[in-house]
């Protein structure tokens, strides 16, 4: 296990949670604690296993909620696939791993299921360290088909004989790097499996031109149905019919070619089998075992399921129950808290990029896959011509922003933060080199709670604040979200605003839009007395002033800054701080390393002030953030009200102690 990380690992998780919903009545999965387990069942015992692993995901979720329409799709494709294959020691590598929970299930945390996601508990994506059967750690998309693959090649090397099967949906193949894999494996003609779970969905309906084509494999199924039933009909016409369907298999055979099921695929260099029914244990082991005979090169199974199996309200609304929060089974709504919640930045981002659009023509808005994550469904649905949803695809929509750019348009990529990190050359080399005018808005900035260490926003500041001519900033509530929205779109070069998951603070959200001065801080509490500055961004602002509040009761004095920019920083205020206070606390809700904080000791180190303000850095250090409730995870961090109280109070009272033992030193 790296040094630095968490541990959340499955082991002893189960035991610790007592989870009210358990297997005990489900004949088949309780004997169940490996994939050893499941191999000794007959193949016609496979539906029933599938049958109570489904029942077990609808239970448990709706309790603790999670990706339940997901999961509830790749439950046959789990089964089949550690039937078939002799796992651990051939290898499944998972495609983001929110369609695992069968997988999770059926290799030793079927008891820990209840704990997904929640701090202590299982990881609701892969990771090597829970499992020996998760041999590739996912989260973001499109990376099974590259890591198998170097599996496959270190297998060859070894002379070895075993499988890898990589796992992957049909909205993450098109992305970029799983094509990238497909070219190289087509060429390198080592033994592959890819698994292609095609339920023609992404969170939202997948997008582009390859699902236009597999939805074309799809609709071929009829096609070929047809074909041979039509082939029949005519072979029955006496005396003239064979002849009949000669002359007609000519033209089907153009027709079929121009439909013909994996036709793409076989020119890539792979082997095709499929379509199969992604459903039928018996059909998907079969072509599993087909495709284990390949020998000569990769293979593509392609098997066609749908989204939310066996559940009905999440087959009727596929793309609301990609993932869930706790619901009812019986109905399918959703068990909300009683207590009305001010709007989230998502809903406030939606609505004000739609009033924005509204005014200015040249704006276009772009989300990579995530339209209602983003609040882009909103755009998509007003300015359908000026508003994109370009798939799993982060680095195309950067530079595609940036093409438009240049012909005088204002693209606007609203991507979450750790999504945007796929696209960090395109932010470079692409944008900021040029100095385009592309604006990047992340949401989900900062720690995201039980999604974990793969989906925290935690490194957008430092990789962003680096670039020359980027500008970025992060809003204190979702008032002067729009405020930031505005001012980052006017800005005629690239700039970015996070925000973080959830919901705002309740602040009116009806005043129209003000621009801000580029790298202006706003000045939040001062008594003109104070000895301790407070400056912080984003989340971390309100958190500030409570802390102050609570120093005050103290008798400390604390001035509160919302430094508003990362870049530029407001050099005269914060130099200006320096000179005058012997404390000065950066607080911001992301990684130390190149953050906020960093920027902050820069300037002072280039103005000789080093020496004459003690500082203190407040942010995440450098170790991974488990997954669990982000008040919690947040507090853990010191990033609460009561940490930066603590912190600072620490703090003053080393700085009086010094100051005391130095006055008494002189008086001796
Ligand atoms: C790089 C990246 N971008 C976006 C996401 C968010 N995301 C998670 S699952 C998903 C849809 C994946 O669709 P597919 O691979 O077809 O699997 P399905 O959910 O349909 O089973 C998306 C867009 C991600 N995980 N990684």
């Amino acid at each position: 296990m790296p040094v630095n990380s968490e541990k959340t690992g499955a082991a002893g998780v189960a035991k610790r949670f007592s989870p009210r919903y358990n297997t005990r009545h489900m004949k088949l999965l309780q004997q169940i604690d490996t994939p050893a387990d499941l191999r000794r069942l007959r193949p016609e015992q496979l539906p029933e296993v599938a049958g109570e692993i489904r029942q077990f995901i609808i239970e448990t979720m709706s309790r603790v909620g999670g990706h339940t329409g997901a999961s509830l799709g790749a439950v046959e494709l789990a089964v089949a696939m550690h039937y078939a294959f002799d796992t651990p020691r051939d290898r499944l590598v998972w495609d983001v791993g929110h369609q695992a929970y069968a997988h999770k299930i059926l290799t030793g945390r079927r008891d820990a299921l209840p704990t997904i996601k929640q701090y202590g508990g299982i990881s609701g994506f892969l990771r090597r360290e829970e499992s020996e059967y998760d041999t590739f750690g996912a989260g973001h998309a499109s990376t099974s088909i590259s890591a198998a693959l170097g599996m496959a090649i270190a297998r060859d090397q070894r002379g070895e004989r075993h499988h890898v099967c990589a796992l992957i949906g049909d909205a993450s193949l098109p992305g970029g790097m799983a094509m990238e894999a497909i070219n190289q494996a087509g060429h390198l003609k080592t033994r592959l499996i890819v698994l292609l779970n095609d339920n023609e969905m992404s969170i939202a309906p997948a997008v582009g031109a390859l699902t236009g084509y597999l939805n074309r494999i799809r609709e071929a199924q009829g096609y070929h149905r047809l074909k041979d039933e039509v082939g029949d009909t005519l072979r029955a016409i006496p005396s003239v019919g064979e002849r009949l369907r000669q002359a007609a298999k000519t033209v089907k055979d153009a027709l079929a070619a121009a439909v013909l099921p994996g036709a793409l695929v076989n020119e890539l260099g792979f082997k095709y089998i499929g379509y199969v029914d992604g459903h039928d244990t018996r059909a998907l082991v079969q072509a599993l075992e087909e495709a284990k005979h390949v020998t000569d090169g990769p293979v593509i199974v392609h098997a066609l399921t749908t989204k939310g199996k066996g559940y009905r309200p999440a087959e009727l609304n596929r793309y609301k129950w990609h993932a869930s929060g706790p619901f009812d089974i019986a109905t399918g709504n959703a068990v909300k808290s009683s207590k009305p919640a001010p709007l989230t930045y998502t809903a406030v981002f939606g609505e004000t990029m739609c009033q924005l659009m509204a005014e200015d023509e040249k704006i276009i808005t772009l989300t990579a896959a995530m339209p209602d994550g983003t609040g882009v469904d909103k755009v998509l649905e007003r300015f359908p011509d000026r508003a994109f949803d370009v798939g799993i695809a982060e680095q195309h929509c950067i530079t595609f922003s940036a093409g438009m750019a240049c012909e005088g348009l204002k693209p606007v990529a609203v991507i979450y933060s750790t999504f945007l990190q796929r696209a960090f050359d395109q932010i470079v080399h692409d944008v900021c080199i040029q100095n385009l005018d592309v604006t990047f808005f992340m949401d989900r900035a900062g720690i995201v709670g039980g999604d974990g260490p793969t989906h925290h926003g935690l490194l957008d500041i430092a990789y962003l604040r680096a670039v020359p001519h980027m500008i970025v900033m992060a809003p204190k509530d979702e008032g002067e979200l729009r405020d930031m929205m505005l001012t980052a779109i006017e800005h005629p070069g690239p700039a970015a605003v996070r925000y973080p998951r959830g919901n705002g603070i309740g602040v009116a959200t009806d005043r129209a839009p003000q621009l801000l001065e580029i790298g202006k801080a706003e000045l939040l509490r001062d008594n003109g007395s104070a000895d301790v500055a407070i400056v912080a961004y984003g989340s971390m602002v309100h958190p500030s002033l409570k802390a102050a509040e609570l120093l005050a009761k103290d008798g400390i004095e604390a001035t509160v800054i919302n430094a508003r920019f990362v870049k530029p920083l407001d050099a005269g205020l914060l130099l200006a701080l320096a000179r005058t206070k012997r404390l000065l606390v950066t607080v911001e809700e992301a990684y130390l390393a190149g953050g906020f904080g960093s920027a902050v000791m820069e300037l002072l180190e280039e103005n000789g002030l080093l020496d004459r303000v003690r500082v203190v850095r407040m942010g995440v250090p450098d170790r991974l953030v488990t997954h669990g409730d982000s008040k919690l995870l947040l507090a853990k961090y010191g990033l609460d009200a009561d940490g930066i109280y603590t912190r600072v109070k620490e703090n003053v009272e080393v700085l009086d102690e010094r100051r005391t033992g130095a006055s008494a030193s002189r008086r001796v």
